[in-house]
Order: C-alpha cells, then sequence, then structure tokens
C-alpha cells in the first residue's frame, strides 16, 4: 500500500517560530543562524521535520502573516544565503524543512497591494477582493478574525477590500487565474531550492461565495469557509506542483468539517498530505467564544478526538498537535504548570502522540513551557491581542482586569515568548533585550537543564518520537475510546492485526482508580511508557490507582 512509503505518516514535525527562537545576535529577535545553532539539539530530540513559520520579507504587523515578498528573506532573520545555508545544514542531519505559505492574503506592503490601492485600471487591482459601499458603509457585515469589520475603504477609489485578519493583510481573489498562477509560480520556487513541504496558512479560506451577501446567522464565515471551489484549487497547485515535487503539505482549516477534511487529505493524494483542525482546542471557549475566561470541558475533549480519529481512519490524515504560535501553553492550559508541571506535560504529550496522524511539537512544548503569567497590557505584541484588549475595553466596557486575565489564559503572546535555552540572562535566547518578554520561570524551565535530566518532559518527548518508529500500531491502528463517559480518565484503544495498545491518562491532580476490562487479555501486554517511576517495570493488572496525572501507555502484541 503506498502509505507505507510514505515518510510523514511515522514522522514527528517540529515548529519553529522563528523570532522567538534562538537570536544569534544581540538584536532581540531570532533569525536563521541562530535556527542553524540549535539543528543538534533538533537532532538530539529526534524530529524528523521543521516547520518554519513565514521568514519572507514582511511589515511584520501579523509577525510574518503578512507577506510583502514571496521570493526573498525578511533581513531581520538573515539574507537568502542564510536560509539556503539552513536548508542544507537540516538535510545534512535528515531533518526536512517545510516552509509556510500565506496565500489566502498578502500585505498590503505587497508590490501587488500597492499598485492595486487607489487605482481601479492596475493590473493587479483584480488580485484583489473590492466591493462598492452598501448604504454608504462596508459592503457586507462580516467581521475581521482580529476583530472590527472586515472591509477597509480604498479612499481613492471608493471602494472596499477584504480582510479577513487585520486591515494590513487583504484578501487575494482566488477567481482570478492570474493569481493561482503567481501562488503556483511561488510554491515552485521554494520546492526548486529544495524545501520539502508546505504548510498552508487558512488554507480553507480562500473560495469565497461570490455574492457577498450579509451574514444574519453570524459573523461571516459560512460564506468563505471550505468555500464552493477551495477543493478544485487545491486540486489544481497539488497536480501542478506538490506532486511533481514530492511535497508534504499540511492545510491549516479554520473551523472546518470532517467531511472536507476526508477531501482535503483523502489518501488518493490529489489534494493535501494532512489537515490541522482546531475544534479539540476550543474546549474550553465558553459558548464557541474566544474572549472569554472558562475551565476545560473534559468530556467534549474526548468526543472531539473520536470523531477525528475515527473519521480520518483510512479516508484522510490528522496532524496531531496541543500548541503552535496562536495557541497558549497546553501544560497551562489543561495542565497544572506548578505542582505537576512535568508529569502533566508528560501525559498531555503522550495522550495525542498515541493517536493515529502525524504529531507536531511547537519550540518549547518538548521542555513544558509555561504561559508567561502577563499582567499589563505593556507586554503584548500580538495584533489580535492588542485589538481585542481596545474593543473589549474600551468598545463593550469590559474591566481592564477581567480582559488582562483573558488575555493571560487566552493570549496568542502565551506561546511566543522567547525559547528559554539556559539559565543565563533573557534565558539564552539573546544578547540583547527580547522584543516579547522571557517568563520568569527560565531559570528553572530550560532546554540546557532538560536535556541533562533524564526524567525531564525532552526526554519523554523523545522517547515518543521513537516510538512511533518502533510500534506499527501507532501509525496503523483503528481507535476507540474505552471509557467516553469516564469524568477523569482518558483511555483510548488503538487496534492493528498484531497488536492492541492502550493510552491511559489521568487529566487531574487527584489519585483515581482505573479498571480495564476483563476481555482485554493482558498476558502478552507491557507498559511500555510511563511518567511515574517503577510503572514499566510491573506487569499489568485489569485494576490500578493513577497517580495525579500519570499516563501509562500499554502494548499487547497478539
Ligand atoms: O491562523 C489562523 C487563525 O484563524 C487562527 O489561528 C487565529 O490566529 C486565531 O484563531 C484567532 O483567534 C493563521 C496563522 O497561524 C496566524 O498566526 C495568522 O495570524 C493568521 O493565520 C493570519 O495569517
Amino acid at each position: 500500500m503506498k502509505e507505507q512509503f510514505e515518510w510523514w505518516r511515522t514522522a514527528t514535525i517540529y515548529q519553529i517560530y522563528p523570532k522567538s527562537f534562538c537570536d544569534s545576535g544581540s538584536q532581540g529577535t531570532g533569525d536563521i543562524q541562530g535556527i542553524i545553532s540549535k539543528l543538534d539539539y533538533l537532532k538530539t530530540l529526534g524530529v524528523d521535520a521543521i516547520w518554519l513559520t513565514p521568514v519572507y520579507s514582511s511589515p511584520m504587523i501579523d509577525n510574518g502573516y503578512d507577506i510583502s515578498d514571496y521570493y526573498n528573506i525578511n533581513p531581520d532573520f538573515g539574507a537568502m544565503a542564510d536560509f539556503d545555508k539552513l536548508l542544507e545544514q537540516a538535510h545534512q542531519r535528515g531533518i526536512r524543512i517545510v516552509m509556510d505559505i500565506v496565500v489566502n492574503h498578502t500585505s498590503t506592503e505587497h508590490a501587488w497591494f500597492q499598485s492595486a490601492l487607489g487605482d481601479k485600471n492596475s493590473p493587479y487591482r483584480d488580485y484583489y477582493i473590492w466591493k462598492d459601499p452598501v448604504d454608504g458603509g462596508a459592503p457586507t457585515n462580516w467581521q475581521s478574525k482580529f476583530g472590527g469589520n472586515a472591509w477597509e475603504l480604498d479612499e481613492a477609489t471608493g471602494q472596499y477590500y477584504l480582510h479577513l485578519f487585520a486591515k494590513e493583510q487583504a484578501d487575494l481573489n482566488w477567481e482570478n487565474p492570474q493569481v493561482r498562477r503567481e501562488v503556483k509560480d511561488v510554491i515552485s520556487f521554494w520546492a526548486e531550492k529544495g524545501v520539502d513541504g508546505f504548510r498552508l496558512d487558512v488554507i480553507n479560506l480562500i473560495s469565497k461565495q461570490q455574492d457577498f451577501s450579509n451574514d444574519c446567522l453570524g459573523d461571516g464565515r459560512r460564506f468563505y469557509t471550505d468555500g464552493p471551489r477551495v477543493h478544485e484549487y487545491l486540486q489544481e497547485i497539488s497536480d501542478e506542483v506538490f506532486q511533481k515535487y514530492g511535497s508534504v503539505t499540511v492545510g491549516e482549516m479554520s473551523s472546518t468539517t470532517l467531511e472536507h477534511c476526508q477531501q482535503y487529505s483523502s489518501v488518493d493524494g490529489k489534494e493535501l498530505s494532512m489537515v490541522f483542525n482546531f475544534h479539540h482546542l476550543k474546549v474550553d471557549y465558553s459558548n464557541g467564544e474566544k474572549w472569554t475566561k472558562a475551565p476545560f470541558d473534559f468530556l467534549q475533549l474526548k468526543e472531539i478526538f473520536n470523531h477525528w480519529q475515527q473519521g480520518l481512519n483510512g479516508k484522510g490524515w490528522g496532524a496531531l498537535f496541543w500548541c503552535n504560535h496562536d495557541q497558549p501553553r497546553i501544560v497551562s492550559r489543561l495542565g497544572n504548570d506548578q505542582q505537576y508541571r512535568v508529569e502533566s506535560a508528560k501525559m498531555l504529550a503522550a495522550s495525542v502522540h498515541m493517536m493515529q496522524g502525524t504529531p507536531y511539537v511547537y519550540q518549547g512544548e518538548e521542555i513544558g513551557m509555561t504561559n508567561p503569567g502577563y499582567t499589563s497590557i505593556e507586554q503584548y505584541r500580538d495584533v489580535e491581542s492588542t485589538n481585542m484588549y481596545d474593543i473589549m475595553v474600551n468598545e463593550l466596557g469590559v474591566s481592564k482586569q477581567d480582559m488582562l486575565a483573558i488575555l493571560a489564559q487566552k493570549s496568542r503572546d502565551n506561546s511566543r515568548t522567547p525559547m528559554q535555552w539556559n539559565s543565563s540572562q533573557y534565558a539564552g535566547f539573546s544578547a540583547g533585550k527580547p522584543w516579547l518578554d522571557v517568563a520568569g520561570n527560565y531559570p528553572e524551565i530550560n532546554a540546557e537543564k532538560a536535556v541533562a535530566d533524564d526524567n525531564s518532559v525532552f526526554h519523554f518527548y523523545r522517547r515518543l518520537i521513537e516510538l512511533r518508529k518502533e510500534i506499527e500500531v501507532i501509525t496503523t491502528g483503528d481507535y476507540s475510546d474505552m471509557m467516553p463517559e469516564h469524568k477523569n480518565i482518558f483511555c483510548y484503544k488503538r487496534e492493528s492485526q498484531s497488536q492492541v495498545l492502550i493510552c491511559i491518562n489521568n487529566y487531574y491532580g487527584e489519585v483515581v482508580e482505573c479498571f480495564l476490562p476483563k476481555s482485554i487479555d493482558l498476558d502478552q501486554g507491557e507498559f511500555v511508557l510511563s511518567n511515574y517511576a517503577g510503572v514499566t517495570e510491573q506487569s499489568p493488572s485489569h485494576c490500578f490507582a493513577l497517580q495525579p496525572y500519570e499516563t501509562r501507555v500499554l502494548l499487547i502484541n497478539r
């Protein structure tokens, strides 16, 4: 079967957010030379590939997700020669490079937009989405994902352009075949250089319903999410570019459905290799609202995993992840980042790494980095966070204190704090003052300490990455939740013809009894991984106590 020949089905991918990863100098922002200096660290961790978030020319309103030139490197990160060196050095170590491609929108500083702005006759006008005003105002009531209306007025022509994100990120008009030609050229340019794959930013938003009507039920997303021509567009790029270069591809899918994801990542390889979806990361949104402070819904979390694991099995392929540059740190979110930081970070890791899919590890996750606990709005840099603070406090009357508490839980800056390398000043991230404050716990939580300690979160991740390559059922097995109603335990089974694997996780800080059904034959079983001492030496039984945030992985060879 074709599947067995695709490297990424047993691979683990490490995400680097270059601005916060490692600064080779003292400017306080990370750079490509900094990344090169840490390749041996990543080799020790054992990852197969790096996903590099955008390093292209950009005014950095959204830290690189606003690209002003797809063919150049942002001088803050280095030069093209540095990038070429990174590619070469990574490849020498057997590490592949996946580039981030942001083509739902460009920066308004991109030459195409600059030509289009204020000139209806520009050859680039139709690269973007322009509409006349309605009743003297915005063409529709669609909301930007970063707050406010999604249309911005071009004073010179009296028309509005669409921006689903910041107003400095103008949406491209994919209906225009010339835009699609440009996108294919951009991707081919990087593939020709030897880049191994692509992560496609909000790729399920590229096809908009063309009547551009008001959304009386919501914020407009139903008119452009998984839109009418999205599969056709992806097939076109895949056919002309991805398949030609054998690129691995992962699409970031915003507010998507299982049915669409089965098609995006379908095993016939006509669209993408795999998909990110975010439903499991909304279990701490109150009534679907991100800007709230809410505990997480454990039963819902298990239900969502079950739905996606079963639904993609044999039909598509998913990315497995807790963390990225848009999400708060998982150990602060679902774990306990104080008393049980190490235990809960490991337990959370095991509970997604033993599923079917390709795991992604976001920089710092592998050492159990936490949210920084910022207490002042001055500490935040993220455009979404500062916009929402402004809207919630100044327009909606939320108190500053409440909004700061929400940001401390939900802001994207929680994951963007500088990587904690060692206990020296600025956590060894830079010789100069970092662009975003380092979390205060760096003297305790840092890569140097973690690598030196056999019981660290780092070595647990290293083992998870190895296990995926050693145990076939992790890649191939069916998935079933063995205790969907249990209030504390997340216990699921993976099953193939030759193996059964059971991943047992206590999601809370209390000891809990766990009973495995008698129908499970434990004779050939062994615990292959645990986050408490002594467990892997025990012979498995059907009844045992789970310690706070304990995880155990049981393997049974048939
Ligand atoms: O993110 C897409 C996206 O919609 C979210 O992750 C978003 O940041 C969050 O849900 C808002 O509440 C991608 C990138 O990962 C993100 O960094 C960019 O800002 C965004 O696209 C625009 O390019």
